[in-house]
């Protein structure tokens, strides 16, 4: 039986989740708008730490000054009243029909401003309510055509508008740093940044490439056919796992948002694996919220949402669990150690060896029975055998 989730857990939940009210392109919505104060108060109820929002998740676009203070400060006093934290803010670019050809890309400099505006009011709000991570979704930066966008252009427009908000952010003293979220399609038929090594690539471009890092969604590397946890551990590699949106995917099809682990539980066991278990020692990886980007489907009404936001979270501790009877197994040490595993952190040169070091190593190469060495097996299925039982229990 895994814990309740307690706010120690940083579980954290964007408000467009619980929020969602089920509306697709092929029908209407299916729930009532939730106020986002309720959202503040059950999720509080749950064990969540966090809760996160688009500006206009909180504030209706188009709201005057007035109406925009009275929605900030009824949420900051659900904030306050239940101890829940705002770890992290983004801006949404792809509702509002001015945004159909994207924020920041858009072919129409007029919307490019607009969009900056929109993003730099909503930095100062985050600001405000003491974010650390400032997400940057760009749904509708992208194209259907190809005729239609000139994507060289559109890399430079998009590190113009990351670069200036950084600037701001350095000039304001704000904490923030960014984080951009991959993804490959949909809404738009190619997004821009559609993958977490797009993105990696994309942010060594940058004026100021320490404040940007990486938001990535399971189901996004997912619907591209990647492996999550593999793009989780190049982004720990590089130092830029800033955040990340956990959900469930069932293969290459349309965004799903599942519950966390309701796609591939495997690739999710070996995720809260890494995540916990994969730093120095073998503690976390990751410190991090561990933030869902779930939408609960549109099948259930209220009690089903609040069921399946304590879905992630559970999911997620029984996972923790299951990892760390996983690592303390005697006989999947044994099997690590049979697999290698570990070898492979050693360099593949001695300490301070040469080129020419190695060319004169004879066992390296001309004395090398490559035979013998190829007939080695790895026992990589017993290992994966291993993790299959701990997830289910048997173990
Ligand atoms: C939108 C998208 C998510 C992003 C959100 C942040 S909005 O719901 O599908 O993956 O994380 O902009
Ligand atoms: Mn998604
Ligand atoms: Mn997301």
């Amino acid at each position: 039986m895994a814990a309740q989730p307690t706010p120690a857990d940083k579980f954290s939940f964007g408000l467009w989740t619980v929020g969602w009210t089920a509306r697709d392109p092929f029908g209407e919505a299916t729930r009532e708008a939730l106020d986002p104060v309720e959202a503040v108060n059950r999720l509080a109820e749950l064990g969540a730490y966090g809760i996160t929002f688009h500006d206009d998740d909180l504030i209706p676009f188009g709201s005057d000054d007035t109406a925009r203070e009275q929605h900030i400060s009824r949420f900051r006093k659900a904030l306050e009243e239940t101890g829940l934290v705002v770890p992290m803010v983004t801006t949404n670019l792809f509702t509002h029909p001015v945004f159909k050809d994207g924020g920041f890309t858009s072919n129409d400099r007029d919307v490019r401003r607009f969009a900056l505006r929109k993003v730099l009011r909503n930095i100062d709000l985050a600001a405000e309510l003491g974010a650390q991570t400032f997400v940057m979704w760009g749904g509708r930066e992208g194209a259907e055509y190809d005729a239609a966008k000139d994507i060289r252009a559109a890399l430079d427009r998009y590190r113009e508008a990351v670069d200036l908000l950084a600037e701001y952010v350095i000039d304001r003293g704000y904490g923030l740093k960014f984080a951009i979220e991959p993804k490959p399609n949909e809404p738009r038929g190619d997004i821009l940044l559609p993958t977490v090594g797009h993105a990696l690539a994309f942010i060594n471009e940058l004026a100021h490439p320490e404040l940007v890092g990486l938001n990535p969604e399971v189901g996004h590397e997912q619907m591209a056919g990647l492996n999550y946890m593999h793009g989780i551990a190049q982004a720990l590699w590089a130092g830029k796992l800033f955040h990340l949106d956990l959900n469930g995917q069932r293969g290459i099809k349309y965004d799903q948002d599942l519950v966390f682990g309701h796609g591939d539980l495997l690739n999710s066991f070996a995720l809260v694996d890494l995540l916990e278990n994969g730093g120095p020692q073998g503690g976390p990886a990751y410190t991090g919220p561990r933030h869902f980007d779930y939408k609960p489907s549109r099948t259930e009404d209220y009690t089903g949402v609040w069921a399946s936001a304590a879905a992630n979270m559970r999911t997620y501790l029984l996972l923790k669990e299951r990892a760390a009877a996983f690592r303390a197994d005697p006989e999947v040490r044994e099997a690590l150690a049979a697999s290698k595993v570990g070898e492979l952190s050693t360099p593949t040169l001695n300490p301070g060896e040469t080129y020419a070091e190695l060319l004169a190593d004879r066992s390296a190469f001309e004395e090398l029975d490559v035979d013998a060495v190829a007939a080695r097996g790895f026992g990589f299925v017993r290992l994966n055998q291993l993790a299959v039982e701990h997830l289910l229990g048997a173990r």
